[in-house]
Parts: C-alpha cells; sequence; structure tokens
C-alpha cells in the first residue's frame, strides 16, 4: 500500500518537517487538516485512549490497527511509534512486515527494554544492550519490502541518565546498522541538552526531536542545530482531554444550554468523517430500484390564502401543519418511502421559518419578483435519470408516486380528469387539453396510455378541457435539459421584450408547458382520479386533517 506523498522525498525536498501526535483516524485527519508533513503514531495517545499506561500494555495488533486507521484516514505519510518493537528481533521483523502493509511510511524503535514505561516517568528507564538493538535495526531494515520505508531508531541514553556521551555512540551506531534516522529524546526542560548533542554529533544522519519538555525551542534554532524531524508528539490528546473536561463540566452544571458556541458544528464533524464525499458517492454507486430520481419542489412562494392566514403566522404554505407534521414534510417522506432521497426544496418568503428533514433546501431570493420558473430552476444542479416537479400545495400519495416513475415519456404531466365533478373551490384551475378526452367521468383505469397535451393554461375554455394539472410532473433525464434549455433561450430572447411580470421566470410550471408545446414538444398527461388532494383554503385544511392520522 503506497501513500500519496513519499516521506523519503518529502524530507529531501524540505529538509525538515513537523509531525503531530494522533491516535486514530479523526484525529490524523485533524493533523493533516493542520497543515503538519506527517502524522506520529503515537504510543502514549494510542494507549491513553485505550486507558491504558503507555508501557507496552496494549499489544502490536493494538498499535497496527490504530496506525493502520490513520494511515486510510490521510493521505499525508504516517510515523508509527513502534516503542521497543513489541519483542526482540523476531517480533521486529513481523512488525515491519505488518506495518509496511498497513501503508505506514515508516516506524520508530527505541533501545530501551521491552516492557518499555514513557519517557517522562521517573524511575525504571532500562536501556537494551547495544548489540540487541542493533540486530533489531538490521532485522527490520532487512524485512522491509520497499526501498522507501524508513526506520528510525531512537535514542534513550539521555532519559536513562547515561549521558550524552553514550547518546552519541549509540546514535553513531544506530546509523551504521543502517537505521534512516536518529530520534534523540529528551526530557529536560530546557533545549541545552539536545543543542549539546547536536553539537557533539559529527556523523550527522537525519535528525529527530521531540520537544514536549522543552517548549521554547524554536523551529528555527532547530534547524540552525542540524534537526530534520521535530515531533509535537501528544499535544493533541491533552488538549481533547481537557476540552471533554471542559465541556462535560458545563453540562453538569448549566445542561446543554449555551454550549454549542464551545463545540464543533455537527457540519463540520460530517465533513471531518466523510460524510458529504459518502453522500456524492451514493449519488454515483447507490443505484435504488427506482434509479437515479431527483426531486424539486418549489416552496417560495408568498401567496397564502386569506383563511389559511391565522395558521401560518410567519410560514410558508409549506410549512402548514396538518395533524402534526407540516405538508411539506409529508411530501418529503411519501418521497423518501418511494426511495427518492435527492430532494430539494426551494424556499424564498420566509424561507428562516422552513424546516425540513430529508430534503435540501436552495434559497430563492428574489421569489418577490420572480415566479415559480425562476424557483424550480434554482433547484437544477446535475440532472438525473427522472426528475419529479411537485408543487408545494398538494399532498399526493406513495402509489401516486410510484405509478408516475413507471411513465417513460420524457415530459409527463399528472392530470386529473375529476375536477368537473369534484371541483369544490373558488380557484382557477391549470386545465389541460389533449389529444383523447378522459376515459370516463370519473373512475379510470391505468392503462399506460399516453395522451398528448394539446394545450394547458387557466384560460383554457372549460367545455374544451379535460382535465386539471395536479402540479406534479415527470422528466426523463432528456427531457430535463430540453426544459432547461428552452428556458435559458426564452429568458434570453424574451428579455428584451416582455415586462417583468411577463418574464419567463415569473411563469408557472404550466404557463412555460404551454410555452415548450407552441414550440412543438411533446408533452404527455398522466391521467389519474385521485391520489392527491389540494390545500389552498380552511376547507381543504381541514378535509387534509381528516384524512391523516394524528402524528
Ligand atoms: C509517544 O508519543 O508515544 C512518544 C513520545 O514516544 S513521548 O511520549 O514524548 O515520549
Ligand atoms: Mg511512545
Amino acid at each position: 500500500m503506497k501513500k500519496a506523498i513519499n516521506l523519503k522525498r518529502l524530507l529531501k525536498e524540505k529538509g525538515f518537517i513537523r509531525l503531530a501526535g494522533a491516535h486514530n483516524g479523526i484525529t490524523a485527519r485533524l493533523v493533516e487538516k493542520n497543515g503538519f508533513d506527517a502524522v506520529w503514531a503515537s504510543g502514549f495517545e494510542i494507549s491513553t485512549s485505550h486507558a491504558v499506561p503507555d508501557a507496552n500494555i496494549l499489544t502490536m495488533t493494538d498499535f497496527l490497527n490504530a496506525s493502520g486507521e490513520m494511515a486510510d484516514s490521510v493521505s499525508i505519510p504516517v510515523v508509527s511509534d513502534c516503542d521497543t518493537g513489541f519483542g526482540n528481533s523476531n517480533n521486529v521483523i513481523n512488525m515491519v512486515k505488518k506495518f509496511e502493509a498497513a501503508g505506514i511510511s515508516a516506524v520508530c524503535i527505541e533501545d530501551k527494554k521491552f516492557p518499555k514505561v514513557n519517557s517522562y516517568i521517573p524511575g525504571r528507564q532500562e536501556l537494551a544492550p547495544i548489540a540487541e538493538f542493533v540486530g533489531k535495526i538490521v532485522a527490520a531494515k532487512n524485512a522491509q519490502q520497499s526501498k522507501d520505508f524508513l526506520v528510525f531508531a531512537r535514542v534513550e541514553a539521555l532519559i536513562a541518565g547515561w549521558g550524552i556521551d553514550e547518546a552519541l555512540k549509540r546514535a553513531n551506531t544506530y546509523l551504521e546498522a543502517g537505521a534512516d534516522g536518529i530520534f534523540v529524546h529528551s526530557k529536560s526542560k530546557t533545549p541545552n541538552e539536545i543543542i549539546n548533542f547536536c553539537k557533539a554529533w559529527k556523523r550527522r544522519g537525519l535528525l529527530i526531536i521531540c520537544p514536549t519538555s522543552y517548549p521554547s525551542f524554536k523551529e528555527k534554532e532547530m534547524q540552525k542545530y542540524g534537526v530534520n524531524i521535530v515531533i509535537y508528539a501528544n499535544h493533541g490528546i491533552r488538549a481533547s482531554i481537557k476540552a471533554v473536561n471542559d465541556i462535560l463540566g458545563h453540562l453538569r452544571l448549566y445542561g446543554a444550554a449555551g454550549i454549542d458556541q464551545k463545540i464543533a458544528p455537527m457540519s463540520e464533524v460530517f465533513e471531518l468523517q466523510g460524510m458529504y464525499r459518502m453522500k456524492k458517492d451514493e449519488e454515483k454507486y447507490l443505484k435504488s430500484e427506482i434509479g437515479n430520481v431527483k426531486a424539486i419542489i418549489p416552496a417560495a412562494g408568498s401567496k397564502i390564502d386569506n383563511s389559511l392566514k391565522g395558521l401560518l403566522e410567519d410560514r410558508p404554505l409549506a410549512m402548514l401543519d396538518i395533524n402534526g407534521k407540516t405538508l411539506i414534510q409529508r411530501n418529503i417522506e411519501t418521497l423518501n418511502t418511494v426511495g427518492i432521497r435527492d430532494i430539494k426544496v426551494i424556499t424564498g418568503y420566509k424561507r428562516e421559518n422552513v424546516e425540513v428533514e430529508g430534503a435540501a433546501t436552495v434559497a430563492n431570493t428574489e421569489y418577490n419578483s420572480k415566479g415559480i420558473m425562476h424557483s424550480i430552476m434554482k433547484g437544477v444542479d446535475d440532472i438525473a435519470e427522472r426528475n419529479i416537479i411537485a408543487y408545494s400545495d398538494i399532498i399526493f400519495d406513495q402509489e401516486l408516486i410510484r405509478k408516475l416513475l413507471r411513465k417513460y415519456e420524457d415530459f409527463v404531466l399528472v392530470v386529473d380528469g375529476t375536477y368537473k365533478k369534484t371541483h369544490i373551490r373558488n380557484k382557477e384551475l391549470e386545465l389541460v387539453k389533449t389529444d383523447r378526452s378522459p376515459l370516463d367521468g370519473v373512475r379510470t383505469i391505468d392503462v399506460n396510455r399516453c395522451n398528448r397535451i394539446l394545450d394547458i393554461g387557466k384560460d383554457l375554455n372549460e367545455n374544451e378541457a379535460h382535465y386539471e394539472f395536479i402540479g406534479l410532473a415527470s422528466l426523463s433525464d432528456k427531457g430535463m435539459r430540453f426544459f432547461s434549455k428552452e428556458f435559458k433561450n426564452a429568458k434570453k430572447n424574451r428579455s428584451r421584450t416582455a415586462s417583468k411580470k411577463n418574464a419567463v421566470e415569473s411563469f408557472s410550471l404550466a404557463e412555460f408547458v404551454h410555452y415548450m408545446i407552441r414550440k412543438g414538444y411533446h408533452i404527455s398527461a398522466y391521467e389519474v382520479s385521485g391520489g392527491w388532494m389540494e390545500v389552498h383554503n380552511f376547507s381543504d385544511y381541514k378535509r387534509a386533517c381528516s384524512v391523516f392520522p394524528i402524528d
């Protein structure tokens, strides 16, 4: 497994690189996001995250799993802290095989006796014999598969109190044995010990330090003394311990009020965990039974019948509560149930009060001066195999949508032939004339017959009309492309002549379909007798309430 960024090359190019500690996928991702050159898969952090001491309590497999997760989560290299190599040279051979295969760019082993204890803990800090550690380095270098894999040797002589001469001797011997770099560790409160080491070290191999206990050492200074890699080993987990403690304290004392400003928003977490990328992948690969279908619900308009104003206050019609659930939410759930998950609700009037689940919202800030067609076009981005457009003042049932999805014509409007008998509103209807009249006055049967729309509009003569358009349409990808293209053309051509009111952006869907019919397009009618209801006024609302159970 190869990393996108090659650590060996990076070191050659930059001469000085910065690593920060991590213990799992998300912390590694934060290291990358914050611009570090590589991740330090810290033994201290991994142990802490398992709530055990950094003292070889965890196994090689625990470290391998954590390191592998980090490597999978970032594109920058991961350098794994492998303590003493989890045993003798036999364990080191197995370790290199496993870590290299897991996509790790380098391992670092330290010259202490197994089991080790974290370097900052006073007391038992026993060094391994030089010969034994050299054997581990040679074994590691011989075990690696790729020439780019690096093995760093960590000198603990200063930690164990053996002094600078022992540290120099060990550093030189380890380089001779084939180590790709020397990590010289110090727990001194000042950088002097490390500076003295650097000054005295004539051999000059790749040098690594970890300034946890001597934070005053500036990166510029480090470079002056020949340091090539600085590891900020454990600040991430210490920061998170403090942050989590603070937040838990706040929750205990005050509850969740006022806490949102102090924690990462969910959107940031979704971004970090890769949710948005997954949703994009889903669009591409997750094929549902119904294929790739999108829905657009224009709900930007401010027109509300006077009889409903008391119920709506500061909300658009789509937010009308019908027995515990809003009108729009009922439609979104119906679409979701059928398998349509890519839904865009176009908001405008009082859009700050529009709340939907299971759909995205797109703002139409010009809802006052432009109409439904402008809203619909705001919802058109990538064109799907099927594109549903549904007005926000109707409620439809699942069966109607399922049947509509089985209509394969390029441009289909759902029309109802029963309006002459059931018309109980005082609202102007968008009437439809087709090349064939309805099969029967009230009841029809779905025989999949294709009925071509000859005319549509509010001003159509009732005697000539056969149906009313219910505000639901289905377009194939080809149909949608023509629809968008004609809209753009019409916008361009008419902008010179039409008044604002007559501008194509102010058209209703029916008005634009009328325009397309005039241009010769074949628009089909899907005839229904029910399966939907409209909500324009208080009587409609009462009827809807009597149909839906209380949620
Ligand atoms: C680690 O991060 O696990 C290290 C560095 O080994 S330190 O804890 O600073 O010794
Ligand atoms: Mg460690």
